[in-house]
């Protein structure tokens, strides 16, 4: 057989039909569970996002980044168009350590606009890459930022308003990691590509000619696609030669949520979260991740072992029809990890990984509440000309994200590191403990966070918080908030100028 998928599951796929949702105004795409789990033939080794080459000066490390159009096969005699970095499909993974200097030259030669956003990263708000850096087809942007948080997994991909899902989807994203001085990271497994692994999770749809869907048959949380890419590869195994593998895992899917843990259950250690290192390790077996978070687990795996990666299915208290769409109740099998004959010994995770700090709601200086509901919050879609929020540098902030609508989503705050401290009014799962950027939201649940926001000052230009959901971004899930000295909160601009060009 050809495909990866079994026979059966692929008609299972084509039986999707549309159905109408609750309203009975806008049409969805539903189907029945998939299930690849033991199904796959484990055929391509994994491939490694290469190390980006970088030019360092003094302190400065200067990366070169075009994003450009090729093409790529996933499947044996198709050829899918696909967008990439300075490649076919995803980018190089940037590298840069607490202190450094960055400086980036992007330059993009795609026959469209774009941006290109530094998820989890915090620099200033005119170097995010958020909708307001569009860069025009053929013009070089050159963002350059010091880096000042300690070692994480963060990665970069497009934010144009408007068409994030579709840019994304085509192939633009990849990871940007930060290291430190922390000597946990030399205690944990640290070798890129060897015993220290970027895996960026990603369903697509593949049509017959080659194609990825694109902007069509959406379940109402946007594209869920039947066919798993890591690191754009298909039917991925990954050879292992050390005792233990340390797996830095991106959900980078438009839509798709996962639920990852072994499909025998075998235990990992989880040692970081979106934004860095764990206090301690946390032992469990089950990780959920929803589009554009992050987890670093430690796995064990035997000589002549073979493990694989599995997402379960998981309740997103949506309806059955809704919930299935979107994929909740897929058993999908991710990643063979196979243990070589014999295996180097790996050092113990270290007890303890990292200082941290919970943060003190009753300390918080200022309150807010962000409600999500149909593709809006707070009763607002997204308008580039509207500041809806202003909050002071450096102020402690206590974020209550409401999810009243029947469906899931989730919430991302640009340039800042959040805890979670509540979830439906209850002390928030382990694996949500630690420095978020992104928190999943199943339908009807309500997180509370809580934050330090940082001391960049731009009075007139806004970071985004949104829906990480990029077909709900694109349609105007999304919120903008300038940070300004303490004592213009009052006097700082509500609106922004808008130039023809931006409309
Ligand atoms: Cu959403």
């Amino acid at each position: 057989m050809s495909l990866h998928l079994s026979r059966r599951t692929l008609l299972i796929a084509a039986a999707s039909t549309a159905v109408l949702s609750s309203t009975g105004c806008t049409a969805f795409s539903t189907r029945d569970p998939l299930t690849t789990a033991g199904k796959l033939s484990w055929r391509n080794p994994l491939q490694i996002p290469p190390l980006a080459e970088a030019t360092v000066s003094g302190n400065t490390r200067a990366f070169t980044l075009t994003a450009q159009t090729g093409s790529s096969t996933f499947l044996p005699g198709k050829t899918t168009p696909t967008w990439g970095y300075n490649g076919n499909f995803l980018g190089p993974t940037l590298r840069a350590s607490a202190g450094e200097k960055v400086a980036i030259t992007f330059t993009n030669s795609l026959p469209e606009p774009t941006a290109l956003h530094w998820h989890g990263m915090q620099l200033p708000a005119a170097m995010d890459g958020g909708p307001h850096q569009l860069i025009d087809t053929g013009a070089t942007w050159s963002p350059t930022w010091t880096i000042t948080q300690d070692a994480a997994t963060l990665w970069y991909h497009p934010h144009p308003h408007g068409q994030t899902e579709a840019h994304v989807t085509r192939g633009l994203a990849g990871f940007f990691l930060i290291d430190d001085d922390n000597p946990a990271g030399e205690q944990l497994p640290h070798e890129y590509g060897v015993d220290d692994i970027p895996l960026v999770v990603q369903d697509r749809t593949i049509e017959k000619d080659g194609t990825f869907t694109i902007d069509k048959n959406r379940a109402v949380t946007g594209l869920v696609g039947n066919t798993i890419l890591v690191n754009g590869t298909v039917t991925p195994y990954l050879p292992v030669t050390t005792s233990t593998v340390r797996l830095r895992i991106l959900n980078g899917s438009s839509a798709r949520i996962y639920n990852f843990g072994f499909a025998d259950d075998r235990e990992f250690q989880q040692v970081a979260t979106d934004n860095g290192l764990l206090a301690k390790p946390l032992t469990g077996t089950r990780i959920p991740l929803s589009p554009g978070e992050r987890a670093e687990i430690v796995v064990a795996v035997a000589a002549g072992e073979k493990a694989v990666l599995r997402s379960y299915p998981q309740d997103l208290r949506m309806t059955i029809a809704q919930g299935n769409g979107a994929g909740g109740a897929d058993t999908l099998d991710i990643l063979e990890l196979r243990g070589a004959a014999t295996v180097v010994p790996s050092l113990a995770v270290p007890a303890a990984l990292a200082a941290y700090t919970r943060l003190d709601r009753e300390a918080a200086d200022e309150t807010r509440g962000f409600e999500l509901n149909g593709r809006q919050i707070n009763g607002k879609t997204m308008d580039m000309s509207r500041i809806d929020t202003v909050v002071a540098a450096g102020a402690c902030e206590v974020w209550t994200v409401k999810n009243s609508h029947a469906q899931a989503h989730n919430f991302h705050v640009h340039n800042a590191r959040f805890q979670v401290i509540e979830m439906d009014g209850k002390q928030p799962e382990g694996y949500l403990d630690g420095w978020k950027d992104t928190v999943f939201l199943p339908a009807r649940s309500t997180a509370v966070i809580i934050m330090k926001m940082s001391s960049y000052t731009d009075p007139n230009l806004p970071y985004m918080y949104h829906c990480h959901m990029l077909w709900h971004e694109d349609l105007g899930m999304m919120g903008q908030f300038t940070i300004v000295k303490p004592d213009e909160v009052d006097t700082a601009p509500r609106t922004i100028e808008m130039s023809e060009h931006e409309h």
